[in-house]
């Protein structure tokens, strides 16, 4: 059970959420440009373990990746930001299919991420045909409508790629794992990577790393937060105290901040006091178990599954 304090943290970050997506057209208030800048420095961290994982384990098995993908399909990649990894799977695909074979659209919140994700593929894949690379400048659901819109007939194969499942409850990673299916339709897949839960320390570490990149990460989506909510409170000379709580029970990392002094959130009857907890980000971490449980109760079938015992990629399919 929550304690008052921390039902009004929960309250608080609600707030946070519904209010930033309702004026920022939905942009995360993590990921402006300076988040998004300071996200590119943590992958970086020598602690931060996830991204480098992927990218050796996309590097390692895409020969046989690809062996689940049918020649034809359409790779559809979700938040694909500058798609860094991607040409590590299209550049397998294109060998094996040729360039007549091989499509691609990147879904993506971020027109300048589009941009850059286009000109690094036709550099880092040199069989990709300009016309079979498509990018949509939208939110995930409707950026694979838009998709499935461009390509009628086709099979689509969704990459979810650096555990942004993570960010999401189960309820939520349930639907949205059923809208996936609902709007692929039949034949689709969805490829899936996740963090797996592992050694607290190591958890921890890489997420209050040493340089406090992360911190400067999550006071900054706090500062967006307190300018969209109206509070007047100076965030990164103010004291808050950022704070990594590794939670077995739950198997995720919470991030969290403490407030310096009392405050009100005006037009709201949230009042936070001195030394509360804010949770401002949390990421799941998965056993391969519990994953394959989700998609299967959203109607999904498991296919083939890569782990190397800290990160998994399962490949799901559409039941047929
Ligand atoms: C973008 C969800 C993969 O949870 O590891 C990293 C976000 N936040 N450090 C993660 C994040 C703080 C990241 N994901």
């Amino acid at each position: 059970m929550l304690s008052s304090a921390g039902r009004h943290c929960q309250r608080l970050y609600q707030t946070i959420a519904t209010r930033h997506q309702l004026s920022c057209r939905r942009r995360r208030y993590l990921y402006d440009a300076h988040g998004s800048a300071l996200y590119d420095k943590i992958v970086d961290l020598q602690e931060y373990y996830p991204y480098r994982t992927e990218i050796n384990m996309l590097k390692n098995e895409s020969p046989s990746i690809i062996e689940h993908i049918v020649p034809g399909s359409v790779i559809v990649e979700l938040g694909c930001g500058s798609a860094t990894k991607t040409g590590l799977i299209l550049n397998a695909l294109l060998e094996r299919d040729g360039p007549e074979g091989c499509f691609f659209e990147g879904i993506d919140c971020s027109a300048e991420f589009l941009h850059s994700a286009r000109r690094n593929l036709l550099d880092t894949c040199p069989g990709l045909l300009q016309g079979n690379l498509g990018t949509i400048c939208a939110l995930y659901l409707d950026g694979l409508k838009e998709a499935r819109r461009r390509h009628p007939g086709k099979v689509l194969c969704v990459l979810w790629l650096g555990s942004s499942v993570g960010n999401l409850d189960s309820e939520q990673t349930m639907s949205f794992f059923r809208s996936v299916l609902s709007i692929g339709g039949s034949d689709t897949q969805l490829f899936v990577c996740a963090d797996l839960w592992k050694d607290a320390g190591m958890l921890h570490a890489a997420y209050c790393d040493s340089q406090g990149v992360t911190e400067q990460f999550i006071k900054n989506g706090l500062a967006n937060a307190m300018d969209v909510l109206g509070v007047h409170m100076p965030v990164l000379a103010g004291g808050w105290q950022y704070d990594v709580v590794v939670n077995a029970d739950l198997q995720q990392v919470e991030m969290w901040v403490v407030a310096p002094c009392n405050f009100y959130v005006p037009g709201t009857d949230i009042s936070i006091v001195q030394g509360e907890r804010v949770l401002m980000e949390v990421s799941r971490k998965f056993t391969q178990t519990r994953l394959r449980g989700l998609a299967f109760q959203a109607g999904w079938c498991w296919q083939a599954s890569w782990t190397d015992g800290k990160y998994s990629m399962q490949m799901l399919n559409s039941p047929r």
